[in-house]
């Protein structure tokens, strides 16, 4: 859309943002919402790098998407109504960067927001932009703001500063200075004196800026909407000389207010760099002091002091307002901008319900905590993995014996050979060319109520039985008349001739430490009745394991009754096999890999096929 030279923004203005800067981006289409504007001021996002993509914004209290192109030729190519780039590529990369948006005609404005660009790169973009009638402002700036239209970046500061100072309407006076921070304050200050900022440059502070205060002047000096100008100059260089001069020869004639920054310079026995790279006095000319005079004198409206700055530009503005030159508008309500939920919380003034509870660690601190415990303690006091499992699943430290007892489960159930089912199915998967992770959950998802996951329902079938009177006769016979295996008993290969010297060990370690074993005491009573029957029918190593742990949790003292009773119930034991066993399985898959094992097929003749008729599915109405 076609704009006068001196206005190069307006309510339409589109633009690309170079660089991935998704805050800045967000600012600015907030600062778009609270004008009012129909569709947000920036198009898409420039960035070679990773890839062409979409990311989402906020558009008020909805999302719109925005397209990351990788090349400046692809945007300009999609979006033929951007004219502005707001470059936000770094000191390194701007300068190329700007020249591949110099190669295209439609880019009107450039705004160059890095600090450090190297003043020969600098000069040699500000010589190109003049060749090709390219606005630039900065390096080394926020940019600026045209109220009610557009705002270059992180120009005016967070969105409650936007509102506070009335950037989402247009005012009367149009604003020319080198710094973000001060530009802020001027808008502030305009806001409460006059009807406010119509447009605010920051040219940036550096030596060589892309544009200068005479050019933007100039242009409010040309826009009929503009009728009131400030100049905020500062120590060092002589931009200041440029206005004054045009002021003296009558082609600025607008009344305009004026202040240059750094007069305490002469408090100090030397010359003084500024903030700024560029405010450093070289002469007697580029102190403030003598730009102040040099500008009173040309007709500036220049005060005796920065603090006596609103006084004068209420005056000015009173003035325009008397003689019509400028007519107020009514005020409209300062637009809703929802707030970041982010900054919201911060800011304390939302609460919202936590999507979910988790009691055991936390990492959030300097250090982490397990149950409360420092991570270096944990080491510090060598509770090993036993205390670590007693912190994680029970939130508390458990006595030694307790902890022990837990690392020897996890030892003796870590592996049982390669011929059990889940080796098996870790085997096969690992030679089916999975991965690590896949191997060991396809031996995992093996676990189950006859191998290896018998744990919980033996604690709860054994204790049940004990706890209702049951003799382990009684028990066996009630378990047989309702056809019911009882879990923990049984064992494929293990035997009252071949013992599990596993459930061996189980046994010494929890006859000689734990304070009562009476559970364990009953499935030994149990296993007489079941061997008497068939000697397979030992108490297995998850049946021995798992009333050792039920002992464990009703008579450590570490657990009320009512917690060990939910421990069984909420399916802890199972956990011990699992844990342990996933040490063999892991190995079982390493072992594979290193064995370079091929494709596993299982052998046909190991398999009895059968397809006659009493496998076969019957078909309807074939069998009449
Ligand atoms: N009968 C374990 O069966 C096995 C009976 C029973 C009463 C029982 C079986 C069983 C309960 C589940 C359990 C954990 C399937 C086992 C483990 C880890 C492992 C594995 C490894 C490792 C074995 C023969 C006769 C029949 C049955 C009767 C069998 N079990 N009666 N209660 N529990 N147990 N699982 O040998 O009259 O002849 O019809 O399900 O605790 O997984 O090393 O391999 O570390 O990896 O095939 O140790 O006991 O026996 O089914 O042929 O039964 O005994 O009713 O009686 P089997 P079956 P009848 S440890």
């Amino acid at each position: 859309q076609k704009r006068p030279a001196y206005r190069p923004f307006d309510a339409n203005t589109r633009s690309f943002v170079y660089g991935l800067q998704p805050r800045a981006i967000q600012g600015m289409l907030d600062f778009d919402f609270s004008c009012g504007r129909e569709t947000p001021s920036v198009a898409a996002m420039i960035y070679p790098f990773g890839g062409h993509h979409i990311q989402k914004f906020y558009w008020g209290t909805k999302e719109t998407l925005l397209p990351v192109y990788t090349s400046v030729e692809e945007a300009v190519k999609k979006h033929s109504d951007v004219d502005v780039v707001v470059n936000f590529a770094s000191s390194r990369s701007v300068y190329s960067s700007t020249l591949e948006v110099f190669k295209y005609s439609q880019i009107k404005s450039i705004a160059i927001i890095a600090e450090g660009v190297p003043e020969r790169h600098a000069r040699e973009i500000l010589h190109l932009a003049i060749q090709k009638g390219v606005l630039i402002i900065g390096p080394a700036t926020v940019g600026g703001v045209k109220p009610g239209c557009f705002r270059i970046g992180n120009s005016g500061g967070m969105m409650d500063n936007i509102i506070s100072s009335k950037l989402y309407r247009a005012g009367s006076v149009g604003y020319v200075s080198k710094s973000g921070g001060m530009s802020n304050e001027l808008n502030n200050i305009l806001s409460l004196v006059t009807n406010g900022t119509y447009e605010g440059i920051a040219i940036g502070g550096d030596r060589y800026p892309g544009s200068t205060f005479i050019d933007h002047l100039l242009r409010y000096e040309q826009d009929p909407e503009c009728k009131m100008l400030v100049l905020l100059g500062e120590v060092g260089g002589i931009e200041e000389y440029r206005v004054i001069d045009a002021v003296k020869k009558g082609i600025i004639k607008k009344p305009i207010v004026a202040w240059a920054i750094g007069t305490c310079a002469k408090m100090f026995a030397t010359e003084v760099q500024f903030g700024h790279a560029g405010s450093m006095a070289n002469s007697a000319m580029e102190t403030a002091d003598a730009k102040n005079i040099a500008m009173r004198q040309a007709g500036f409206i220049v005060p005796d002091t920065f603090e006596d700055l609103p006084a004068v530009l209420s005056e000015t503005y009173q003035r325009l307002v008397s003689s019509g030159t400028i007519k107020p508008r009514a005020e409209r309500d300062p637009p809703n901008i929802p707030m970041d939920y982010k900054w919201a919380q911060e800011l304390g003034l939302i609460r919202k319900p936590a999507a979910f509870i988790s009691t055991i660690s936390d990492e959030r601190g300097q250090e982490l905590l397990y149950a409360g415990m420092r991570i270096s303690d944990v080491f510090k006091e060598d509770i090993g993995i036993g205390g670590v499992v007693s912190l994680l699943w029970f939130k508390r430290r458990l006595p030694i014996w307790a902890t022990k007892f837990i690392e020897m489960v996890l030892m003796l159930t870590a592996d049982h050979g390669p011929a059990v089912s889940g080796a098996m199915n870790t085997i096969v998967a690992s030679r089916a060319g999975k991965d690590l992770i896949s191997s060991l959950a396809s031996g995992l998802l093996t676990i189950g109520s006859r191998f290896g996951g018998a744990l919980d329902e033996a604690a709860t079938m054994f204790s049940n039985a004990r706890d209702t009177g049951l003799t382990p006769r009684e028990f066996v016979d009630n378990s047989r008349k309702a056809n019911k295996l009882i879990s923990g008993i049984g064992h494929k290969i293990k035997s009252v001739n071949n013992p599990d010297l596993r459930v061996e060990l189980v046994k010494e370690y929890v006859q000689k430490n734990f304070p009562s074993h009476s559970l364990l005491d009953y499935a030994l009573g149990v296993e007489k009745v079941t061997t008497a029957k068939k000697d397979t029918l030992i108490l297995n190593v998850d049946g021995c394991i798992a009333v050792s742990f039920v002992d464990l949790l009703r008579d450590s003292g570490a657990f009320t009754p009512d917690e060990a009773d939910e421990y069984i119930k909420i399916g802890t034991l199972n956990g011990l096999f699992v844990l342990g066993r996933s040490i063999g399985f892991i190995g079982h898959h390493l072992d594979q890999k290193r064995l370079r094992a091929p494709l596993y097929r299982h052998p046909a003749d190991d398999i009895f096929i059968s397809l006659d008729s009493l496998a076969q599915p019957r078909v309807m109405g074939q069998l009449q």
